[in-house]
């Protein structure tokens, strides 16, 4: 019995030693925090989703660097980066995989189609998602705590650039074509609408798919109605060659207008640098990086860790990455249970603005930038 005392009572307290100990390095270890990117980072529209997908590498590179504590612990943020391919299956598959990981927040995704179903699943496993790219009006119409968009919406763009072709260039005459996907058509619409409100004339409606790349026989029907203007609901993928074979069949003085996903530093390359690319005006929903306050340091952080890879989105998805970060320092939890109740109360100072959401998780002041092409470079008009 002595013995054992003599034994056990030593034996105790190295084991109370060694606990506080590990306790203690515990307590230093840094808990590793994973925010997602979702787009399509394979397919015609990879490097829009490789601009967004850099915009979340650069905040968690620069996150990481502030050494934070949540909830009593470190914190580490990696980036769980997918691929949704820009298909609605892939979309949900990739959000339930997210889900299933059990990530902290969700950047993404990147189109109107693919958000739609994605946030349908990430309400269900209570995950917080922020878009910073997909812009039909009803992303957000189901009023989900845990969906919010970080830009204007096509109701906005659309109508933008109805107003801008009617007022500004006096336009009388426009045909129009989408691309048949929830952003293409949607924005088609709302241009189609508010130009007719402008008393434009809507010569023809057409459309593709976000797949096409020969517009040839819709251009050849549209020249025969003479018009002043094309626009075009869809992306960038589409919009250059349809620049390209607007010259080739003499309309490359018909001016163009088209959205925010048309509206890429990579257009005149797609439009293999066609004279046409002068006659676009494209909208975009936010100000101009250049705009920006603070917008051109950000630009050469951005552009010294991706040199030539900076499209439209990355400054939006970089906000979207310190918004779901500033929600989890307020709620001091890193559980998207816990800071998604911190969300609604954002009222964060960003690159691309002063950020606050609506009840339904739009911006409370959402901007609009009209833009050109001068020389081949995307410059914003306002
Ligand atoms: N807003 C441009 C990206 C495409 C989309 O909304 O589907």
């Amino acid at each position: 019995m002595t013995t054992f005392r003599h034994h056990h009572f030593p034996l105790s307290a190295l084991a109370v030693g060694a606990l506080l100990l590990a306790t203690g390095a515990q307590a230093q270890e840094a808990q590793t925090v994973r925010i997602a990117h979702a787009g399509p980072t394979s397919g015609g529209i990879a490097h829009i989703g490789k601009d967004t997908e850099n915009g979340v590498r650069l905040a968690i590179d620069e996150l990481n660097a502030q050494n934070l504590s949540i909830g009593g612990k470190k914190v580490k943020f990696e980036i769980a980066a997918e691929d949704d391919a820009g298909d609605p299956k892939q979309a949900t598959a990739v959000a339930q995989k997210l889900c299933d990981q059990k990530v902290a927040g969700v950047v993404g995704h990147l189109q109107s189609g693919t958000t739609m179903p994605a946030s349908v699943i990430y309400n269900k496993c209570g995950i917080p998602h922020i878009t910073t790219a997909a812009t039909n009006p009803d992303v957000t119409k189901p009023g989900y705590n845990t969906t919010y968009r970080l830009i204007a919406n096509d109701n906005a763009l659309g109508a933008a650039l109805a107003i801008y072709a009617a007022d500004a260039l006096k336009l009388k005459k426009v045909a129009v074509i989408d691309d048949r996907t929830a952003y293409g058509q949607g924005l088609a619409d709302v241009f189609k609408d508010t130009a007719k409100k402008k008393g434009m004339e809507v010569v023809a409606s057409e459309f593709t798919t976000d797949k096409a790349t020969d517009f040839m026989a819709i251009l050849t029907s549209i020249r025969s109605k003479n018009p002043d203007a094309i626009f075009y609901g869809g992306l960038d993928s589409q919009s250059g060659p349809m620049l390209r074979q607007m010259e080739q069949l003499g309309l490359g003085k018909v001016k163009f207008f088209s959205g925010d996903g048309s509206c890429t530093e990579k257009l005149p390359e797609l439009a293999s640098k066609s004279a046409a690319v002068a006659n676009v005006t494209c909208a975009t929903g936010g100000i101009s990086v250049e705009k920006m306050a603070g917008g051109q340091d950000w630009k050469k952080r951005y552009d010294a860790k991706f040199p030539g890879q900076f499209q439209i989105y990355s400054p939006y998805a970089y906000d979207a990455t310190m918004v779901l970060v500033n929600a989890m320092k307020r709620a001091d939890s890193v559980d998207p249970r816990v800071y998604v109740t911190a969300l609604p109360k954002t009222n964060f100072k960003g690159v691309t603005a002063q950020i606050q959401f609506t009840d339904k998780g739009e911006l409370t002041q959402p901007a609009v930038t009209l833009n050109a092409y001068k020389n081949m470079v995307r410059a914003p008009l306002n």
